[in-house]
């Protein structure tokens, strides 16, 4: 098939999920379309396969915000026209499902029907979508979709709450290629992080408030007493200069290491004894399984779509959002001695193992399949 794939381009779940579904299809021996304003940040494999489309949108004073959907939609028309391409699939709503639905409707005008299939990724319904002042657009956006996917059932319950859907909404879990976090312990350079002695604590997100950076820090904080132990903290955001305050007002900065955007998640947790992620809300926790799969630990809250990924008392521990008391608890009863670790490390493993690719991308060749079929 012939597929467009529009998403974000920037580190950032949504992204993710976008690239490596790309790059897999492209594998089966399908054409990829990239289409967006920058090669998406895992996106260093081109090959033949693999095509990026970048997205201009030309600096005119006359404009206080510069038209992007106006200027992708013109691409997808386009792009469409010059390559044949059968199906456009859009990750997150706003305002790629926004910019498609104009693309289709364009081309309808030359008699070319291009089905949407539109996958939701959490923040696009949850936080952003659901503000009064996109809600009729996203509403809209997903009705008119040929298909829709969302990456957890939680996701799917919270669109089906928070939205008027009339249309089928298909659970396509996140994914990951475990061949990807196959790394040998002696390549895993863990000493360039810590002492011999020290537990290596992981945070990876994008630091906005609802990852709950405040209990990463102090979860860490609370382990750290018990068991010497260094955090990384991978990421930018807008919460990062908090943190970094309030680990010298705790007097931790000396083991707490700030390490901002990474292209080397899988390096970084490859010496990771176990990952924190005690966030407000979460579709799924994309950053939890890439911890899993390369056999780290999962302290989480219970929040969203975690549950459907994060096993409780396996792979980890969940508990309520903001409880940094029993995440401290749970994370030190795993830390504690090298046998518990390396099972849960193992167990991890095999939970990851449940959301493997091969299982989840022929799920969405279906998919467009049956989309392009029912011109
Ligand atoms: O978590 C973020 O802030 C980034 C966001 C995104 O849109 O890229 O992540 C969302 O999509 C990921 C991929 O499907 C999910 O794993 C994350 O759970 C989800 N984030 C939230 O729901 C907060």
């Amino acid at each position: 098939m012939n597929i467009a794939i529009v998403c974000y381009p920037t580190f950032g779940g949504s992204g993710v999920v976008a690239t490596e579904l790309g790059l897999e299809l492209s594998n089966r021996g399908h054409q990829i379309h990239f289409i967006t304003y920058n090669q998406p940040v895992r996106l260093d494999l081109l090959n033949k396969n693999v095509h990026f489309h970048e997205v201009h949108v030309p600096e005119y004073p006359l404009f206080h915000y510069q038209p992007y959907e106006l200027a992708l939609s013109s691409k997808l028309v386009d792009m469409v026209k010059l390559h044949g391409i059968e199906v456009m699939h859009v990750h997150y709503a706003i305002p790629h499902a926004y910019a498609a639905y104009m693309a289709q409707k364009m081309l309808l005008e030359d008699g070319i029907f291009v089905p949407i299939v539109t996958t939701l990724h959490g923040t696009d319904i949850t936080l952003v979508g659901n503000h009064p002042f996109y809600k009729p657009a996203v509403t809209f956006s997903i009705n008119k979709s040929n298909a829709v996917t969302t990456v957890s059932q939680s996701l799917k319950d919270d669109t089906l709450r928070l939205f008027d859907i009339k249309n089928e909404i298909d659970v396509v879990t996140n994914f990951i290629d475990l061949n990807k976090y196959q790394y040998g312990f002696t390549e895993c350079q863990r000493s360039v992080m810590a002492n011999d002695n020290e537990r290596i604590i992981t945070h990876i997100s994008n630091l906005r408030s609802v990852k709950r950076i405040p209990d990463v820090i102090n979860v860490f904080n609370n382990i750290q007493k018990e068991i010497p132990s260094k955090l990384i903290m991978v990421g930018e955001g807008p919460e990062r200069e908090k943190a970094e305050l309030q680990c010298r007002e705790l007097n931790i900065s000396d083991k707490v290491v700030f390490v901002g955007n990474s292209n080397e998640i899988d390096r970084i947790l490859c010496f990771s004894d176990l990952f924190l992620l005690p966030s407000k809300t979460e579709s799924f926790g994309l950053s939890a399984l890439e911890a899993m799969a390369s056999g780290v630990p999962v302290i989480s809250s219970n929040a969203g779509g975690i549950p459907e990924v994060n096993s409780q008392g396996f792979s980890g521990y969940l508990s309520n959002v903001g409880d940094v008391k029993q995440m401290s608890k749970d994370a030190i009863s795993i830390l504690k001695d090298e046998v518990t670790l390396n099972q849960f490390k193992q167990n991890a493993k095999q939970q990851a193992s449940k959301f493997g690719i091969e299982n989840i991308v022929p799920q969405y060749e279906a998919i467009y399949k049956k989309a392009i079929d029912n011109k």
